[in-house]
């Protein structure tokens, strides 16, 4: 991939995934209820005494705290927000949230979800490119709830990169709704979806978030991951990502969301392709 490719990678994807956000769950929608006063002083007072604290442990000089003030106003610029945000909190979020869910276990969302994929039926496939690059993988299941009752009603939405890291909406030159879908379970509450195994996904290095990470000498990289949403009428909804075992950056994901229940193992078909089950227990409606 040329070097501009590159760069209006991260420029389209930034903006696009800050877009995304503002749409869907911004605090100016009115589907995110205001915070109480005493929290809000709590959580900012918190926050900023803990950045005075980390100032004088480590005599932060002015050139320092200069640095940081530029990058953070670029963070913005690049419409890296919800990437940065995603990538290094998130998964803390994701953590306290999910503490006592007893069906399976879940991670972060990431930047990238969009709603309204094209929908399938329970036996379907991915919508993809002629000849889309990588290996074909079968991937099925059944929705249960946590005593094992089949939910035939619930709704699996699936979203993935392709074989070069890159997501559709996010990425320039992919087909809208490339490797995103939404499928509906089958009346045992069963599914089979035909896609391809993603590519691991690096952090786009032009931006601020790639600054951060070169200035720091971290790598940029998530494992290879296919993102799911799971949801039926009166459970709690399920998000969540599944990984491919010994796949690289497993170990070590950027993003620290993997947990070993996420991990996958596909077999060979025998005809070039894997293929993998993987169950899905909802918790009752909170
Ligand atoms: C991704 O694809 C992703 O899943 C997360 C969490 C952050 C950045 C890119
Ligand atoms: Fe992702």
């Amino acid at each position: 991939m040329s070097d501009t490719t590159l760069r209006a990678t991260a420029a389209a994807s930034g903006a696009s995934a800050t877009e995304r956000f503002l749409a869907d769950k911004a605090v100016t929608s009115t589907a995110v209820p205001r915070t109480d006063t005493a929290r809000v002083s709590t959580l900012a007072t918190e926050l900023i005494t803990a950045v005075h604290d980390i100032i004088r442990r480590h005599q932060v000089t002015y050139d320092e705290y200069n640095a940081l003030k530029s990058w953070l106003i670029s963070v913005g610029q690049d419409g890296e927000w919800p990437l940065f945000l995603d990538v290094w909190v998130e998964h803390a979020v994701e953590e306290v949230a999910t503490e006592s869910r007893q069906g399976s276990k879940g991670t972060i969302e990431g930047p990238y979800y969009v709603p309204g994929a094209p929908e399938l039926p329970s036996t379907g496939a991915l919508p993809t490119r002629d000849n889309e690059a990588g290996t074909p993988l079968l991937f099925r299941g059944q929705v249960t709830g946590i005593s094992g009752e089949p939910l035939p009603g619930a709704l699996l939405e699936m979203w993935q990169a392709d074989d070069d890291g890159l997501y559709s909406r996010f990425a320039p030159g992919i087909p809208e709704w490339n490797l995103r879908g939404s499928i509906a379970t089958d009346h045992e509450g069963r599914f089979a979806v035909t896609t391809i195994q993603p590519a691991p996904y690096q952090i786009p290095t032009d931006g601020s978030c790639g600054r951060l990470i070169t200035a720091a000498g971290w790598h940029a990289w998530r494992p290879a991951h296919l993102h799911l949403k799971v949801s039926a009428p009166d459970h709690d909804p399920l998000t969540t990502q599944l990984y491919f075992k010994g796949g690289e950056h497993v170990q070590d994901d950027v993003a620290r969301a993997v947990k070993p229940e996420l991990v996958i193992d596909p077999s060979p078909t025998g005809n070039g392709g894997n293929q993998v089950t993987y169950d899905f227990v909802l918790d009752p409606a909170s």
